[in-house]
C-alpha cells in the first residue's frame, strides 16, 4: 500500500495521476497547506523540503519518496509502465519530465505568485513569470506539432506537464491559440485516470468567481 501525502495542486496531481494510470492502490492523507501542515516536524521528517507531495511505500519498510518527479519515477519503475526501460526511451522521457520540473513547475509557480498573492503589484515580475511560461507552453506546442505524446508513448513526462498546464488559467496565461497543445490538453483531459487523479484530494476547481478565497490561502504558504 502507498500513502500519499498531498494537496490539490499541480505537484500533487502529478503523484495522484501516476497512481492512478497505474493502478496502484493507495491511501490518501491530505495536507493542508494553508494550515501549514506541511511545515510540521512528523512531516518533515518524511520531506525535509516541507512541501507536498509526499508518498511513503508501506511494502517496503515505509520507505518515503519527496519531490514529485521522483514519486512519479519511483512508481512507473515498480509498475514497469509510463517510462520505457530503454536507454533512448527513458532518456526522452526524463528529458520532457526535466523540462516541466526545472522550467514550467518553477516558472508558472512564480506567475502564480506574483497574479494571484503578491501582497503589491508589480508589473515587471508579473510580465516576465507569465511571458517565460508562455514561452514555455509553445515549446510544448512545437514539439507537439509532430508528436502525438511529448516523449514516445503517452508517459510520466505527458501527466507532470499536462498537471501544470492544465492551470494555465490561475497564472493568466492563455493556450487557445496553441492548437497542438490544446488537442494534447484534451486527448489528456479524457482519460479516466487523469479525471479520478485530478479530483485528489477533492477541491474546488479555481475560477474569477472563488479566486479571492483561494488566493488568501494561497498567501498564508508565503512565510
Ligand atoms: N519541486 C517540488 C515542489 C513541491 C511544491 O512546491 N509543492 C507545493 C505545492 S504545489 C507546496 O507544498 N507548497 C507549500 C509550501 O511552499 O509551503 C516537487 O516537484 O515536488
Amino acid at each position: 500500500m502507498i500513502e500519499l501525502y498531498t494537496s490539490p495542486t499541480p505537484n500533487g496531481w502529478k503523484a495522484s495521476i501516476t497512481l492512478e494510470e497505474l493502478e496502484i492502490p493507495y491511501e490518501v492523507t491530505p495536507i493542508r497547506l494553508d494550515k501549514l501542515d506541511q511545515k510540521a516536524e512528523w512531516f518533515l521528517k518524511l520531506n525535509p523540503n516541507g512541501r507536498i507531495p509526499v508518498i511513503v511505500d508501506h511494502d517496503d519498510g515505509d520507505f518515503a519518496v519527496f519531490e514529485s518527479g521522483a514519486i512519479m519515477v519511483y512508481l512507473a519503475e515498480k509498475a514497469g509502465r509510463l517510462l520505457p526501460s530503454d536507454e533512448r526511451g527513458r532518456s526522452l522521457v526524463m528529458q520532457w519530465l526535466m523540462f516541466q520540473m526545472g522550467g514550467i513547475g518553477p516558472m508558472q509557480g512564480q506567475a502564480n505568485v506574483f497574479f494571484r498573492y503578491a501582497p503589491e503589484k508589480i508589473q515587471y515580475a508579473i510580465d516576465r513569470y507569465q511571458n517565460e511560461t508562455r514561452r514555455l507552453y509553445e515549446v510544448l506546442d512545437t514539439r507537439l506539432s509532430d508528436h502525438e505524446w511529448l516523449a514516445g508513448d503517452y508517459s510520466i513526462a505527458d501527466i507532470a506537464n499536462w498537471s501544470w498546464v492544465s492551470i494555465h488559467g490561475w497564472a493568466g496565461v492563455e493556450t487557445d491559440d496553441l492548437a497542438h497543445l490544446s488537442r494534447w490538453k484534451d486527448a489528456i483531459k479524457e482519460r479516466p485516470a487523469v479525471q479520478r487523479g485530478r479530483a485528489v484530494p477533492e477541491a474546488p476547481e479555481p475560477t474569477e468567481e472563488n479566486a479571492a478565497g483561494i488566493a488568501e490561502q494561497g498567501k498564508k504558504i508565503l512565510i
